[in-house]
């Protein structure tokens, strides 16, 4: 199968060329992918000279760059990465191997009992648990980590999904349409470093309103 890795950034020039050094096994990566949000510093630049595909989102958003970057991709997988320092690119290998193994939807998780995560906050960890609680109960499934970006995915899957999310409750709306079509998600555990520079451009209860929100809305979703 083919891989292809999405970089998603708002302004990661700081971070951007170490994250991308740090891939393991660049050689069997079909692509490397940025979709950029409208940064205003020098990671366009950078992203060219690493000789990687520039996405210029249409819309704005996280959540419209995840659905822009899977439009864009050519792979059988693809890998959501955030070149931001709180991603370790060495889980990648394992990811890709899991959906080889036949899983839709591979999850790096930073709550699980080999996991850490060095990055959230009290608050965020307990928003963090109740959309795990939230999803187990309906689902009865056993994630310790529902939301966390850092995932690979089966294209063809994601393509079944019809993303509306425009911010931080994109990847609630992946986990929630995933379990809804009954695929296949695993964990593999992860530690999440500190970001390397500048400040996390989710808002904390704004955006956790919004899972809350994404969540109920994604249970209802059918296929059509
Ligand atoms: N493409 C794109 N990336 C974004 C956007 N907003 C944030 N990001 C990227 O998403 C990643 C995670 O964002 P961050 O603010 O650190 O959120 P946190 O890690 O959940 O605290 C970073 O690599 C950001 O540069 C956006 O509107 N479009
Ligand atoms: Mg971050």
């Amino acid at each position: 199968m083919k891989t292809s890795v999405i970089f998603l950034t708002l302004n990661e020039e700081a971070s951007l060329e170490e994250m991308y050094n740090q891939m393991p096994n660049k050689q069997d990566i079909y692509e490397f992918l940025l979709v950029d949000g409208g940064s205003k510093d020098k990671t366009l630049e950078i992203a060219k000279r690493l000789g990687m595909k520039i996405v210029n989102q249409k819309e704005t958003g996280r959540g419209r760059g995840f659905y822009e970057g899977m439009k864009a991709a050519k792979g059988d997988i693809l890998i959501f990465f955030s070149p931001d320092g709180n991603e370790d690119p060495r889980e990648i290998p394992l990811m890709i191997k899991k959906i080889e193994e036949g899983y839709d939807m591979v999850i790096a998780s930073r709550f699980m009992k080999q996991s850490a995560s060095h990055d959230v906050t009290f608050i965020r960890r307990i928003g963090n648990r109740s959309y795990a609680i939230l999803t187990n109960l309906v689902f009865g499934t056993r994630l310790k980590d529902a939301v966390n970006g850092f995932r690979a995915i089966r294209k063809d899957i994601m393509e079944r999904l019809n993303l509306e999310a425009k911010r931080f409750d994109i990847e609630m709306e992946m986990t929630t349409k995933v379990l809804k079509l009954k695929g296949k998600i695993i964990e593999v555990p992860t530690t999440e470093p500190k970001r390397i520079e500048g400040r996390s451009r989710l808002r904390t209860f704004y955006d956790g309103y919004l899972i809350y929100k994404r969540f109920l809305k994604s249970l209802k979703y059918k296929e059509i």
